[in-house]
């Protein structure tokens, strides 16, 4: 039996990984930090609590860290703690780099002090790429982050690779591209324009008021990108991996495609800050652009190119963009129990 430390259990990635690595016989030690919040419902969802042994800690603490490496024989790190809502990122960059980059770095301190090999997955992003001039991004395109958050990914995204040339150890990247779910966080865009659809066509809610509604991204399903996490620590040699589903769509055209398997028929009006979507059936402004919700520097468009994962590690995506949209709109409307 492989015993895996996850960091980040209670986040999105974390239940995900642990529900998955659970089915594959693993001893799972989840790394978690205390919060006065309901903080662990994503591993309740998967009924798990019970099956990891949780050990309260931050990776910001070295002390805490060691005496986790210390009390068991772990084989396998996944670093999917982070500061990760890249918006919070412009207000709290050092807290936000202290988490993103010193975090990792501390445990790849303490791996390579161990006498015993421990593999090291680190979840770096295609926030990297930031602004970028090559469509679609693979392995070997060139890195401008914009952001606190994509500038502190950066760091610990070379350390791995430093770390695994300067000290042999097997230390992987996986540069996944955005992938959600209905356990992604509430402040997520596609969450959030779900979780609003659904409580506007209830009357729980009048408006959804989002930023910049043309930015694209390449957007995946969290269960198929753990899967990927796993493989990458599965190959023989430690590398870098680009994660993805090649395709791109704007967040228009996210709401356009949730709206249609809510049975909303939104009509788009005017240009710019002062464009609104209009329900046809209730003739209401449902949803309006709101400029506070704008990034002081905005990533306009990612797509990924992951064939190296698909030829290396046979992976691939099982979930397709509409499919991801309409198991959201489901799961939402289930999780709620509101009815459309
Ligand atoms: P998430 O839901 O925000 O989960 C991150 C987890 O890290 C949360 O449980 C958070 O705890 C925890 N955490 C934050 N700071 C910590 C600290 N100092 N010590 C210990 N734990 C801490 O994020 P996710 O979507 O699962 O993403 C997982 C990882 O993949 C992150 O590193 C993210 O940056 C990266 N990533 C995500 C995507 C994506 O599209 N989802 C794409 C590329 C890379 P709290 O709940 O207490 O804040
Ligand atoms: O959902 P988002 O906040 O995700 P973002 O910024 O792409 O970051 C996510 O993916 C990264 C991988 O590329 C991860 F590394 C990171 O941890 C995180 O998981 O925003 C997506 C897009 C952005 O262009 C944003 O400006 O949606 C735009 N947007 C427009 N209105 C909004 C809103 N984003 C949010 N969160 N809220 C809005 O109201």
């Amino acid at each position: 039996m492989k015993t895996a430390l996850i960091t980040g259990i209670a986040g999105q990635d974390g239940s995900y990984l642990a529900d998955f690595l659970i089915k594959k016989n693993y001893k799972i030690i989840g790394l978690d930090r205390r919060s006065s919040r309901d903080y662990q419902s994503r591993l309740e969802h998967f009924k798990i609590k019970d099956k990891i042994i949780l050990e309260y800690s931050d990776i910001t603490e070295n002390s805490s860290l060691e005496r986790i490496f210390n009390k068991y024989k772990i084989d396998e790190v996944y670093n999917l703690a982070a500061q990760s809502f890249v918006a919070s990122s412009f207000l709290t960059p050092i807290t936000t780099t202290e988490i993103n980059s010193l975090g990792p770095l501390k445990i790849l301190e303490i791996i390579r002090n161990k006498k015993k090999k421990i593999k090291f997955y680190q979840a770096s992003t295609s926030e990297m790429y930031g602004e970028t001039i090559q469509i679609p991004q693979n392995e070997n395109t060139p890195f401008n982050p914009i952001s606190p958050y994509a500038i502190s990914k950066l760091f610990s995204y070379y350390c791995v690779k430093s770390y695994r040339k300067a000290f042999k150890i097997f230390a992987c990247n996986g540069i996944l591209f955005n992938h959600e779910s209905s356990l992604r966080g509430n402040e997520f865009v596609t969450k959030k324009i779900i979780s609003s659809l659904v409580k506007i066509i209830n009357c729980k809610q009048k408006v959804l008021f989002l930023g910049n509604i043309y930015s694209k991204r390449d957007w995946g399903f969290a269960g198929d990108y753990v899967e990927a996490m796993w493989k990458i620590m599965q190959y023989k040699e430690p590398d870098d991996y680009v994660i993805s589903t090649g395709k791109q769509f704007s967040i228009k055209e996210f709401i356009n495609t949730a709206a249609k398997f809510l049975k909303i028929r939104i009509v788009w009006k005017y240009k710019g800050i002062n464009e609104v979507g209009i329900d046809r059936k209730t003739n209401k402004e449902i949803i309006k652009i709101d400029k506070k919700l704008f990034r002081p520097n905005e990533v306009d468009s990612l797509i990924g190119d992951s064939r190296k994962a698909k030829k290396i590690l046979k992976w691939k995506p099982k979930i397709n963009f509409k499919n991801l949209v309409k198991k959201m709109c489901v799961e939402e409307l289930e999780q709620f129990n509101y009815k459309i």
